[in-house]
């Protein structure tokens, strides 16, 4: 992990503007302050690009971005609906101030949040590899995005301990069969969802939740999923795998 802190400060030093990629479904959980920090310290510019905007409502961008907006100047992307990313590379030229050279531009950010992925969007390539399985981007690479813009993609740069698995569902940096305490993590993702989002949940799972808890709520799905132990007993667990898989799959969005 140390490795990844000096790579972090290392890219930090080098580049002349930082993108931080957060993905829009959990800005919160996906930005890092601790890494905000050391780019204000090195006096760099940065812009927070909040991806996967596909992936949620055009009221929630907005609360996020007005929010956002106050610590860095933020961008909308998509690039699965190729939005955003002319913005950004004219955002991107704006914000160095730079005449006649190359812009040096690092790209960092959680595990999974498409930093890569944003590279290949301003570049309009496909240069920057990237998967739906977290952690693909191994060392740090460099991706000429041709007028004067050369990124430096990183990979995720997010210490994880045993108690981040709720930040490890909901990022799909680990799919569900791999997390220890998948109640606990379905719980969680019910909590957000109540309070931001509940009607996906209903009309997803046909079931109208009116004050349960989110583990009462768990059994109400694994019910009306039709999920039952041998005894008839609700199986709770196969119900949670579920709604981490579709969590997972951007289906309760
Ligand atoms: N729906 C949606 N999916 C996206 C978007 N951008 C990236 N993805 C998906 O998110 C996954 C991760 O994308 P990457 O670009 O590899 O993410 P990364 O941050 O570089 O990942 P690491 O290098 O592993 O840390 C891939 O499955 C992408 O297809 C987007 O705007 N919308
Ligand atoms: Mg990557």
């Amino acid at each position: 992990m140390a490795s990844y802190k000096l790579m972090v400060k290392d890219v930090i030093k080098k580049a002349d503007v930082l993108l931080e990629v957060i993905d829009a479904r959990f800005p919160d959980e996906t930005r890092n302050s601790e890494v905000e920090r050391d780019i204000t310290r090195a006096n760099k510019p940065f812009i927070i690009v909040i991806n996967k905007c596909d992936l949620v409502s055009k009221e929630t961008l907005e609360k996020t971005k007005s929010r956002l907006s106050k610590i860095a100047p933020t961008i909308f992307v998509s690039n699965k609906e190729k939005f955003g990313t002319t913005l950004l590379r004219h955002k991107i030229l704006e914000i160095a101030g730079i005449k006649g050279r190359e812009i040096l531009v690092g790209s960092i950010g959680y595990p999974n949040t498409g930093k890569s992925s944003v590279i290949n969007g301003v570049s309009g390539r496909h240069s920057a590899r990237t998967s739906p399985i977290s952690g693909y981007t191994r060392g740090v690479q460099l991706v000429d995005a041709g007028s004067r813009i050369m990124f430096i993609d990183t990979p995720g740069v997010i210490p994880f301990g045993e108690n981040d698995e709720y930040i490890q569902g909901l990022l799909g940096v680990k799919d569900a069969t791999h997390l220890q305490d998948k109640i606990g993590v379905a719980m969680r993702i019910i909590g957000k969802l109540c309070a931001e989002n509940k009607t996906v949940l209903e009309s997803l799972y046909h079931v109208t939740i009116e004050g349960q808890d989110s583990y009462d709520a768990i059994l109400l799905i694994g019910k009306e999923c039709n999920f039952l132990k041998k005894k008839g007993e609700i199986d709770e667990e196969r119900a949670a795998m579920k709604i981490i898989n579709d969590w997972q799959k951007g289906l309760l969005v």
